[in-house]
């Protein structure tokens, strides 16, 4: 069994590729939930969902977020009530998110619910969120009027991530336990597998999440991250403003740094191969491949070497 660390858009098409190459049956994906929120009353996992929608063919490409075909109806009748309008829900989001609700009110876990939602989703793998528990990824920022606590989804889509970042923290993750069978999954895999998210808020969430970053050092097998960092840019995203709020160079080896001791090998792109050296230097096993996925061959390609390095 492989196990996969996954945060959004960029792990999903990894995902994608991977399933090219290797069976989902064979595939255990532990999702980020610090971005969750409540919108409209409505529970809201967009990592889990991104991942969910790309797997089951029916996430909208171009946008990197949601459903294909959406239309916003609801969304802009709740803004002619006066309700919050700056986090967009599309029409058949919110359907996920109703069902999701509903089962959470019912007493499901969050894990019960996104295995209830994935299965009518048609999502081939199993899909974990880190814990049962709320993690709330929290963004300290610099604003217009003096420090401020912002949670992820104001500070990125609200705010255009657009404040200097002094910290990041993950409220409630020490009273937090991993979701139900997620460390069984690590103690037993064949190979984990750190997608290529955001290492601060996709990655760090979930190695926050007590037990998880130790139950990986402990596993039995070898472990290997791609880099979400091109070139000295994220792909997409705000990796280049968070990664120097924990004094963290906005690169390859940069990401690299962060995993050491955790990862035995790291995946980084062609025209990174300068940083190969550094890489071995941290004692992370160098993988140099071209890591862009502009198509679902690529990231076929992409996982193939990621899982040549297990
Ligand atoms: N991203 C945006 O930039 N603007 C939005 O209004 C927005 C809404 C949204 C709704 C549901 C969902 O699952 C994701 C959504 N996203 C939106 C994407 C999301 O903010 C982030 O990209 C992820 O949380 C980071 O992985």
């Amino acid at each position: 069994m492989l196990v996969a660390l996954a945060g959004g858009v960029g792990a999903a098409r990894f995902l994608r590729g991977l399933l090219r190459v290797h069976a989902p049956s064979d595939l255990l994906v532990v999702g980020n939930t610090g971005d969750d929120l409540r919108m409209h009353g409505l529970a809201v996992s967009p990592d889990l969902d991104s991942v969910a929608y790309t797997l089951a063919g029916l996430a909208d490409e171009e946008r990197g977020w949601g459903l294909a075909g959406e239309t916003w109806n609801v969304g802009d009748a709740l803004a002619r009530l006066g309700e919050p309008s700056w986090f967009a829900l599309g029409d058949r989001d919110i359907a996920t998110h109703l069902l999701r609700t509903r089962l959470l009110a019912e007493g499901a876990t969050l894990s019960e619910a996104t295995a209830e939602v994935c299965a009518r989703l048609g999502v081939p793998v199993r899909l974990l969120p880190m814990s049962d528990q709320p993690v709330e990824t929290r963004v300290e920022v610099d604003g217009p009027g003096g420090p401020e606590d912002l949670g992820f989804q104001e500070y990125w889509v609200a705010r255009k991530a657009s404040d200097p970042v002094r910290a990041v923290r993950f409220r409630g993750a020490e009273a937090a336990r991993p979701a139900p069978g997620v460390l069984e999954a690590i103690g037993s895999a064949g190979g984990v597998l750190l997608c290529p998210s955001n290492p601060v808020v996709s990655i760090a969430p979930i190695l926050a999440v007590p037990g998880i970053r130790d139950a990986i050092r402990a596993a039995p097998c070898r472990v290997a991250a791609v880099t979400p960092i091109i070139g000295g840019a994220p792909v997409r995203g705000m990796a280049d403003k968070l990664l120097p709020a924990w004094g963290v160079e906005v690169s390859a080896r940069g990401v690299a740094g962060l995993y050491a001791g955790l990862a035995d090998a790291f995946v980084l792109d062609t025209v990174d191969a300068w940083q190969a050296d550094a890489v071995a230097g941290l004692g992370l096993q160098p993988v140099v491949v071209p890591t862009l996925m502009r198509t679902v061959e690529d990231a076929a390609a992409l996982a193939k070497a990621a899982m040549g390095a297990l």
